[in-house]
């Protein structure tokens, strides 16, 4: 079993009254030359020997907590501290006016008190005024009780420390009651000042820094007191939400946390809210000007007296042990009383508290010292005790504890301790020993109070109050980890816990539930449990059992603490432990059963993507993971593992199955969709004529989806129109991918027949009817949208510029030609004479006649083009007839013919005759410049004989006249 801590049961101590009583009025600034605030002490020294502690400790003491407050000295390492701006001073000036140095000493066995009992009777003896004195009375022992707290069987109380009050109302209490100076005063000046601890025992809460925890905002929030300045404590984790940045530590060094005489440190956010309550609900602390001195003589005044414990009746002598005065004033309660004397002696004939004032003075009675004393005069018995402890549990039959209350009375010889509490129990005498220390059967708020007495006169105590809580065992379970065991069984771990004070003894059964035992379908599982080891009050225990369900798949128990389940609905109790409370006996849990899940459960991939599969098992340790099938898995026996969607798998499902450490297994699935991705496109790229009736097609095949390619025998076809119609011819033959092309877009070529169109109109994996018959294959794909392309048909056809031109006789004109439809790759001009070139696009021409030239073009696919220029020829001047031609075939000059300008439009009629004036050639109504028109030299067939000829031409011309023109010309050969 291991012992585990319960709640932090924390009791409040009663010790640190914090009476705030806020009233406004203007602040008075009592402020020294350094801007600080300076609050007048007085320090009552309380002792069996207070002559035995020198002024020089209590200046020592103010020092130091000046100190403290101003981070300097031996508080000056504190990481957080702060300067306070805060200061004090053993008050100089007296609550009459009189030098003072603010230190009283009283001889009094209540140096060593209860703070519970005996605070009143403390004060009692000695307190200035407490809004315009800080008290403080130091004392050698405090018995008291703090931060009380039970867990796991065992009790924690802090003893023995002071305590400061906030309160305003001049109430003579208010004050600190310290046996330490240092650190601890610090602390309790903090108190004083209105500062709370550091930690709220138990609670973290912080949504409010100014008002929950300490209510300073930079003090993080922190639910128990510091163990060491040192060790590093983090107590609450809610820091953020009142602005700090992270989670920060406990300030384990400041005054305020509670962890001993280490701790230096006031934050700035302590420092400003005393200085705060200063400057308001403590401000009468800062008027008067307690801290100077009222004048400037040097002198003390003190007295001692020889009795500390007066009865009516008794003389007591005064002994002035004052210094630097010359002159003596006593006076007893305000009334001048006794010579000028440093000797005062007088009979205190009736019980009561007296005060006894001496002045001192020299020359001058305005500038005097003062000290007072306080007689207390009574028949001379003092009740006392103190309690061992504060607070306990006990109770018959269950768990019996006591306290010891210590008789402390002063001249006493027979004693009476009184006792009631709120369980009927009537104030009564309980025992006249000396000493009370009894058990308590009967839980409840108890009182109790001594009188003690000496024959003659007798003292009461204050009531001592303290609680005797019930021990009775509460039990409570919490199921904290369920698992499938073995399938047919469940294993439990559960806490069982006891917020009583008494133990829950080992056997003490917890009966295990398949359903709400407090309905009638429940079935009891075996075995009970029987606790194995004790759990102690305020304190848990942890158990594991194994229950036996018999079948798999039970999903929800329930725990019953202290039910040996003899009865379905459960009734309890039904054991004979007590207990406090038996509504959190009963505790469940459900979903426990060992479960996996494939994460994601389902999901959509694109060929080639990758996706990571998580199994998602529990409750508890998985033993073995196995997916299958492994098709495409990176592993199969691991939690993860990489799945890679394949190209046309279109749906995968896998199944994964996990095994926990306790046996039980769990399956389940994931589907995984890898849907189509393809998407084919077709775009003509090009057409160009081949041959005489078929056409080249370039085009590119592309595949949309980022990772396709372009399949085998994947088909194209071809038609004269758009194919959706009903007047379209397929252009054959079929298109079809020899191999598969890796890449997404591959161009290609192919001859159809030529269209008659002027269009070509293409489809990539034809949806329709015509891919049947054909060789290829159909592929499915995303979208048949996007198959078709179609491209306008160019036919191949060549153009020459000029086409028809009129050239000067023994120019040259420069031919140029264009092409639609294609790109020759052959040129052949006919005929060849006078051009530069003949298999050129760009020839030059000379012809000296006119001439018709003739060019073929042919494409790349045996495509050919013709295309025809006219030159025609005329002469230099408006008419120009040769004189003489030799038509001897050798290509020059062989004609004769007319030749004329621009201006010539026709000739009208050209006649030709030999000397005997036969006509040997004639023409009418024909172009100059043109040897068609002309004489070759022959008649009837033969040459005509050589000699002289004569001509006659009639030209009509372009501006409408008409001239004869005649002459010879020679013919020679
Ligand atoms: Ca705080
Ligand atoms: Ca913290
Ligand atoms: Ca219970
Ligand atoms: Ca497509």
């Amino acid at each position: 079993m291991q012992q585990l801590t319960f709640v932090e049961q924390f009791i409040h101590g009663k010790l640190f009254p914090c009476l705030l009583l806020l009233f406004f009025s203007t602040p008075s600034h009592a402020q020294n030359n350094s801007g600080n605030l300076v609050v007048p002490v007085v320090i009552h020294i309380i002792s069996e020997n207070p002559d035995s502690i020198t002024d020089q400790q209590m200046m020592d003491a103010i020092a130091d907590l000046n100190a403290a407050f101003a981070h300097t000295g031996p508080y000056a390492a504190g990481p957080d501290g702060f300067n306070t701006g805060i200061r004090f001073c053993l008050a100089n000036r007296g609550p009459d006016g009189g030098n003072t140095t603010g230190i009283t000493r009283t001889r009094s066995v209540l140096s060593n008190f209860d703070s519970d009992l005996e605070n009143n009777r403390l004060k009692n003896l000695v307190s200035w005024n407490t809004r315009a004195y800080c008290n403080i009375w130091y004392v050698a022992g405090i018995k008291n009780e703090y931060l009380t707290r039970f867990s796991c069987g065992s009790w924690s109380r802090r003893n023995d420390i002071g305590y400061g009050t906030f309160d305003s109302t001049g109430d003579f209490r208010d004050g600190i009651v310290t046996k330490d100076f240092g650190s601890s005063l610090a602390s309790l000046m903090g108190s004083w000042l209105g500062l709370k601890y550091t930690f709220v025992p138990g609670s973290c809460t912080n949504n409010n820094c100014n008002t929950d925890g300490d209510g300073v905002c930079d003090t993080p929030p922190a639910s128990v007191p510091g163990s060491s300045c040192t060790a590093v404590q983090n107590s609450c984790s809610s820091d953020t939400l009142s602005g700090f940045t992270r989670d920060m530590p406990d300030l384990t060094s400041n005054f305020m946390s509670l962890s001993g005489p280490c701790t230096n440190a006031f934050t700035a956010g302590q420092a400003a809210k005393m200085r705060n309550n200063l400057n308001t609900v403590r401000n009468t602390l800062l008027s008067g000007n307690r801290c100077d001195a009222p004048c400037a003589e040097n002198i003390t005044a003190r007295f001692t007296r020889d009795n500390w414990s007066p009865k009516t009746g008794d003389l007591i002598n005064f002994t002035s042990v004052s210094a630097g005065g010359s002159n003596y004033q006593w006076s007893l309660n305000g009334v001048v009383a006794g010579t000028n004397s440093p000797n005062f002696s007088m009979v205190f004939p009736s019980a009561g508290k007296f005060t006894v004032t001496l002045k001192v003075y020299n020359a001058n009675p305005g500038c005097f010292a003062s000290y007072s004393d306080e007689i207390i005069v009574n028949c001379g018995v003092m009740a006392r005790f103190t309690p061992g402890v504060r607070e306990i549990a006990s109770k018959d039959s269950i768990l019996l504890d006591s306290i010891l209350f210590s008789n402390r009375s002063v001249n006493a010889t027979a004693y009476q301790w009184w006792m009631s509490n709120d369980k009927g129990m009537a104030p009564q005498v309980v025992s006249t020993e000396y000493n009370y220390d009894q058990s308590y059967k009967i839980p409840g708020s108890y009182s109790i109070w001594l009188i003690a007495t000496n024959g003659t006169c007798s003292d009461t105590t204050e009531k001592f109050n303290f609680p005797v809580y019930d021990p009775t065992v509460d039990g409570a379970v919490s199921l904290y980890d369920v698992q499938c065991y073995q399938e047919t069984k469940i294993i439990a771990t559960f806490n069982v816990c006891d917020g009583g004070y008494a133990p829950i003894p080992t056997g003490t059964p917890v009966t295990f539930y398949d359903a709400d035992p407090r309905n009638s379908d429940a079935h009891k599982l075996s075995p009970v449990f029987y606790t194995t080891a004790p759990v102690a009050g305020s304190c848990c225990g942890s158990f594991t059992t194994i229950l036996n369900v018999n079948k798999p798949g039970l999903n929800q128990l329930f725990a019953v603490f202290n039910d040996n389940g003899n009865a379905i609905p459960i009734k309890l109790p039904n054991t004979n432990l007590p207990e406090l409370n038996y509504a959190n006996n009963m505790g469940s849990r459900s979903n426990f059963q060992f479960r996996v899940a494939a994460v994601p459960d389902s999901a959509t991939l694109l060929p080639g993507d990758t996706l990571l599969l998580s199994a998602k098992a529990g409750p508890g340790i998985v033993s073995s993971y196995n997916w299958s099938n492994a098709q495409d898995l990176s592993c199969t026996a691991c939690d993860s593992t990489f799945f890679i969607a394949e190209y046309k798998v279109y749906n995968s499902t896998k199944e994964i199955t996990a095994t926990s450490s306790y046996g039980c297994a769990d399956s389940s699935f994931t589907v995984l969709h890898i849907p189509l991705a393809d998407d084919y496109q077709v775009t003509l790229d090009h057409l160009d004529c081949a041959g005489t009736d078929s056409l080249h097609v370039a085009f590119t095949i592309c595949n949309q989806f980022k990772r396709g390619s372009v399949p085998k025998g994947l088909r194209v076809f071809f038609y004269d129109a758009d194919p959706s119609g009903t007047d379209a011819h397929l252009l054959e033959p079929v298109f079809s991918t020899a191999e598969t092309n890796p890449v997404r877009c591959a161009p290609y070529e192919f001859f159809i027949n030529r269209s008659t169109t002027g269009h070509v109109f293409a489809v990539v994996n034809e949806k329709g009817l015509n891919n049947a018959g054909y060789p290829g294959i159909f592929y499915d794909e995303v979208s048949f949208d996007n198959n078709q392309d179609t491209i306008p048909l160019t036919p191949f056809v060549v153009t020459i510029t000029p086409a028809d031109t009129t050239i000067s006789r023994l120019t040259s004109v420069h031919l140029f030609t264009e092409f639609s439809g294609g790109q020759p790759t052959s040129y052949k001009w006919e005929p060849v004479q006078f051009l530069s070139c003949s298999d050129c696009p760009d020839p030059v021409a000379t012809p000296d006649k006119r001439t018709a030239y003739q060019l073929t073009v042919q494409n790349a696919y045996a495509c050919t083009a013709t295309g025809t220029t006219y030159i025609k020829i005329f002469s230099g001047g408006r008419v120009n007839i040769p004189n003489g031609f030799s038509p001897n075939n050798d290509g020059r000059n062989d004609v004769f013919y007319i030749l004329g300008g621009e201006e010539v439009k026709m000739l009208k009629d050209f006649s030709i005759f030999n000397r005997w004036g036969q006509k040997v050639f004639q023409v009418q109504n024909a172009e100059a410049n043109d040897p068609k028109f002309g004489w070759s030299g022959y008649l009837n067939g033969k040459p005509a004989d050589t000699g002289t000829y004569v001509y006659f031409v009639r030209i009509a011309f372009t501006d409408g006249t008409e001239q004869l023109f005649k002459g010879t010309v020679t013919l020679i050969r």
